[in-house]
């Protein structure tokens, strides 16, 4: 059932090209059996608390609809006139240019990059197509190892028939470009489209969108890290969130975990969301391998330094209960609208 908010949010993105559609949107929330009639025989269920403030916000919609229905009434009626060949009132108002929403994936990584920026993190960028040392070798994938399977590749098919160009698979490429070119301290975010040759379906798709985080720099720990994750967890997922580790395993970290945030719909007491265990997990980390650090010219001996990574679909269809990784990538503005609010 929609709330009000979701009537706001459609009212606030409406957009009508024909009388026609001016009428229904009318019919739709003012008719005797309309929208707002129905959102004000409601009023009689709402708790004598707060019915004040329910009554406020229906008739802040219904003005809200007025007002589009005024306006786009005008204009269309004067679009008529000019295009009868009738005089041209200069004084109208423009037309409403439409104004799109920001795309979800968006969103969250302006959420995530905006929460570790506020601790001294920059953004970096890099290459979608890769050659196979920053995509694989740089980051300890040893060559034939199946540990290069994990991580389906889309190969380029080179002229000269090298197979060391492909798509990124992880935006930890771009983090080896940062740690071959600065000095530590390093505290850098890789927000960035990636690409597994994967079928396409609810939970999979052949791209996908990533935030990676590398902090590099003397004396850097495990706890370090922790603290971090759990700063950022707090502020992403609500200050009263918990973080669990568990042992895991990526080539390029060592030790590696996987990362669990408790369930923010449950509070972690156990629903179909977190399949009934109280968490959710949201990123992979681990302290970088010093071969890593190694291959990047950086000495292990005197640097340390974590790194973590997460899929934003993820972190998205946890944050607005989204079911379908193909939503995010088929542009289907009645999905996207719905985001216009924030
Ligand atoms: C360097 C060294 C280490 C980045 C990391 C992960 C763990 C991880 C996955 C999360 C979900 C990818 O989108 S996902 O499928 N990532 O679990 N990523 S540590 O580690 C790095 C990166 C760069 C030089």
């Amino acid at each position: 059932m929609s709330t009000l908010q979701d009537h706001l949010t459609e009212v606030e993105g409406y957009i009508a090209t024909t009388k026609e559609e001016v009428e229904s949107f009318r019919l739709k929330y003012l008719s005797k059996k309309g929208i707002l009639a129905d959102l004000f025989a409601e009023m009689k269920n709402i708790a004598p608390d707060q019915r004040k403030e329910y009554g406020q916000q229906v008739n802040e919609l219904k003005v809200k609809v007025e007002e589009k229905l005024t306006s786009f009434q005008s204009i269309l009626e004067a679009a008529e006139d000019v295009a009868a060949g009738g005089p041209v009132d200069l004084t109208l108002p423009a037309a409403p240019m439409p104004i799109g929403s920001r795309h979800p994936i968006t969103l969250i990584r302006n959420r995530i990059i905006s929460i570790f920026t506020r601790i001294g993190f920059t953004v970096s960028d890099g290459p979608e197509i890769e050659d196979d040392w920053h995509n694989f070798t740089a980051l300890n994938f040893p060559e034939n190892h199946p540990a290069r399977d994990m991580q389906d590749t889309f190969f380029i098919e080179m002229k000269s028939g090298s197979q060391s160009v492909a798509l990124r698979t992880h935006t930890s490429s771009v983090q080896v470009r940062v740690m071959e070119t600065t000095k530590p301290p390093i505290r850098s975010l890789m927000p960035g489209r990636v690409f597994r040759n994967e079928a396409i379906s609810a939970r999979a798709h052949c791209f996908f969108h990533q935030v990676e985080g590398l902090y590099i720099d003397e004396g850097v720990t495990f706890a370090d890290m922790k603290q971090t994750l759990l700063y950022f967890s707090r502020e992403m997922f609500g200050a009263e969130t918990q973080i669990r580790l568990r042992p895991s395993y990526f080539p390029f970290t060592e030790p590696s975990a996987e990362m669990d945030v408790t369930c923010e719909i449950c509070k972690g007491k156990g629903c179909n969301v977190c399949k009934y265990t109280g968490w959710l997990e949201i990123m992979g980390c681990g302290m970088v391998d010093p071969n890593v650090l190694r291959n990047c010219g950086i000495d292990p001996d005197k640097y340390s330094g974590f790194a973590f990574g997460m899929g934003i679909e993820r972190i998205a269809m946890l944050k607005y209960g989204v079911k379908d990784l193909r939503l995010f990538s088929e542009n289907d503005v009645r999905f996207l609208r719905q985001f216009a609010a924030e």
